[in-house]
């Protein structure tokens, strides 16, 4: 009887205990599926589809790139939508293929927004949704209407297409301005050392490294020749603004620290993170505490310095108790180059690495290795890591971000995919066109086409190969991701089917 008694109450125990956790974990599910989570878009410059070693890279150690990919989406066929920067970016942020745009081409430190401020973009519509906004790293989408005076309020820009908050370069490492822009303003400007900017002429005095090579501690190799800051040669001439000069191998850690700032800041509140790091762009400035870690020299270098400050930025998220509430996007803007116009010893300490990845081109390229990127999607708890073959590029986060916080948004040419972004879905985009330098070409299941284009077949500067032919090109991906086979003449009616599809979605007319 007793012994009944006291099973009857085990049992009456168990139930309600197994009730009470079932409850607890209802209760957690609806909260945080009613949450909006957080989202950060981590955006690496010209690193190569075969930088990270969950890609395959052997010489080089990515280890908290690999935790996003061993733990998350690891896309193997991802794309950014321009082999270059701007294009890139314009497209990542609006949900707008650039060619749309005749002016989304690598932008100068003096060129004026190329989003126009009436347009949609990810920030902005995840603002209306209740988001905080911030943009920290690099920008190169152009700034003010073309006549910037840099010491008063630089607008519009970032903070006129969605950002809430904006810690910025204007263009790229490599070019005037060398100084980070905080909502406007450049930072650590002494009024009495007004700055001025120009990409046309040089300013009376000021050394360039063209007149004065002596003054130069990296050498350039071409272009690159203009002023000279921190003895690194840039593109374009600037003049003044001594104090508000960035020091290019503390950049990564003034963004990582910035970038940590944002998050302690809005922690409280849904935020959106553009974290849009320098490396591996040139000029490669590692710190000096990773100087030498890699043994590729400066390149290899500034990558790991690049992994280390995701680790840092992760330990973070992980602190403030983020991390099962945030979605993290990594990717890349375009894929790489070696010797990018500056003797740095990227070709001479290469080694046995293949930034490439065994695909063919590089940066600015319409081969695969232009704009198939290392591509990551990472929410702890929420997605199941897997290796997916889905075709997804970049112009799709705007909509399917959009689907996700519940906005009716849409990307011009952004498709809507969170279901693939989270994993639970294999099916990517049927077509995609991919860009170089204004030059396209269409991407439509396994097949690539590339039209004829004038112009060199590589870039002999970069040694990379472009991707222009005076005939057709057809690629199966499928079974020839290295791009050595032209199926052209053995599959006209493929061909054809392609070329209808290009000038369909291309319009005959838009082709520049
Ligand atoms: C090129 C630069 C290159 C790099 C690139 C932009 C020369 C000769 N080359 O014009 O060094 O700055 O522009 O790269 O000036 S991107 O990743 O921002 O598109
Ligand atoms: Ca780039």
């Amino acid at each position: 009887m007793k012994s009944y008694l006291f099973r009857k109450m085990f049992l009456v125990l168990m139930l309600s205990g197994l009730f009470l956790s079932c409850k607890t974990t209802i209760t957690k599910e609806v909260a945080a599926s009613t949450k909006s989570p957080n989202i950060i878009i981590i955006y690496l410059d010209d690193l190569g589809y075969g930088d990270v070693s969950a890609y395959g890279a052997k010489a080089l150690a990515t280890p908290n790139i690999d935790k996003l990919a061993h733990g998350g989406v690891m896309f193997t066929d991802g794309h950014s939508s321009s082999a270059t920067c701007s294009p890139s970016r314009y497209a990542l942020l609006t949900g707008v293929y650039p060619w749309r745009n005749k002016d989304a081409k690598i932008l100068s430190g003096t060129a004026p927004l190329l989003i126009g401020t009436d347009q949609l973009t990810i920030p902005k519509m995840l603002r209306e949704k209740g988001y905080t906004t911030g943009i920290v790293g690099k920008w190169h989408l152009g700034l003010g209407d073309g006549h910037v005076n840099w010491n008063e309020r630089v607008t519009p820009g970032p903070n006129e297409v969605g950002f809430d908050y904006s810690y910025i370069m204007a263009a790229t490492q490599d070019r005037v301005p060398t100084v980070y822009i905080e909502d406007g303003l450049v930072a650590n400007l002494d009024p009495n050392d007004p700055i001025e900017v120009d990409y046309s002429r040089n300013f009376e005095g000021e050394p360039t490294a063209l007149e004065s090579p002596e003054l130069v501690t990296m050498k350039w190799h071409h272009g690159h020749n203009n002023s000279i800051v921190n003895g690194i040669p840039r593109i374009g001439f600037m003049k003044g603004g001594e104090a508000a000069k960035w020091s290019d191998v503390d950049m990564a850690d003034v963004f990582l620290d910035k970038a940590q700032q944002f998050v302690r800041n809005h922690k409280n509140e849904p935020f959106f993170l553009y974290y849009a790091m320098q490396q591996p762009h040139v000029p490669r400035t590692p710190h000096p505490r990773f100087v030498g870690k890699t043994g590729m020299g400066p390149r290899g270098d500034v990558i790991a310095e690049a992994d280390w400050c995701i680790g840092e930025f992760l330990n973070t998220l992980e602190k403030e108790g983020l991390m099962e509430n945030t979605l993290i996007v990594f990717t890349s803007d375009n894929g790489p180059v070696l010797n990018d116009g500056y003797f740095d010893d990227a070709v001479e300490k290469i080694g046995n690495h293949d930034p490439n990845g065994g695909l063919r081109g590089g940066k600015y390229s319409l081969f695969e290795a232009g704009t198939r990127v290392p591509f990551i999607t990472y929410w702890k708890g929420k997605i199941e890591h897997q290796v997916s073959d889905a075709l997804v590029s970049q112009v799709d986060l705007l909509s399917s971000l959009a689907s996700l916080v519940g906005s009716d948004k849409k990307g011009q040419d952004s498709e809507a995919m969170m279901d693939v972004f989270m994993g639970q879905n294999n099916q990517g985009r049927n077509d995609l066109i991919l860009e170089a330098a204004t030059k396209t070409a269409l991407r439509k299941g396994e097949w690539l086409m590339i039209p004829p284009y004038n112009g060199p077949a590589k870039n002999d500067h970069v040694n990379i190969e472009l991707g222009n032919s005076q005939d057709y090109q057809l690629y199966n991906l499928n079974e020839d991701v290295g791009q050595q086979y032209n199926l052209a003449d053995k599959h006209p009616e493929k061909l054809t089917e392609m070329i209808n599809t290009f000038n369909v979605i291309r319009g005959k007319d838009d082709a520049k």
